[in-house]
């Protein structure tokens, strides 16, 4: 009977563990990431941007801004990384239905907000099936000079 609990109370410690450690991570020199469109008022203007955060140094890089919901990253830098993405609002200000020149504020300046970032990692935001990291090793190259001793 103790050793039956053993093994359960083992058993349970492993799915604690796994669920905690949730993230999956994904090797790929390029991978296209995606995300649900959020939605707007009629003139405002919507855009992504995306960012890459390295897990072992924590350095941020934006990468591009997007105006579709996905974006295809080519891995330039190797390591382990997170992918961010943040909403950029352009506030149509005048409320003529388009985002222009004219949507600025009384000093003259375009309104343009952004949300915080969506980190790939995020348990409670990020899509089916788990969160995600990426990393990207690059292949090294075949070896020469083959020859017979
Ligand atoms: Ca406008």
């Amino acid at each position: 009977m103790g050793k039956f609990l053993v093994i359960l109370a083992t058993a349970f410690l492993c799915l604690v563990t796994t669920s905690a450690n949730a993230t999956s991570w994904l090797r790929a020199n390029e991978v296209t990431i995606a995300w649900d469109a959020v939605s707007s008022n009629p003139g405002d203007q919507i855009a992504y941007k995306v960012f890459l955060k390295n897990t072992v140094t924590s350095d941020e890089f934006f990468i591009a801004e997007e105006s579709s919901t996905e974006y295809l990253i080519t891995f330039v830098t190797e390591g382990l990384f997170l992918a961010g993405v943040s909403t950029v609002r352009k506030v149509d200000v005048n409320l003529d239905g388009v985002w222009n020149d004219d949507d600025v504020d009384p000093d003259g300046n375009l309104v343009i907000v952004e949300s915080t970032i969506t980190w790939s990692n995020s348990t409670d935001i990020v899509e089916v099936p788990d969160p995600f990291g990426l990393s990207y090793f690059a292949v090294p190259t075949n070896p020469i000079g083959l020859n017979v001793k």
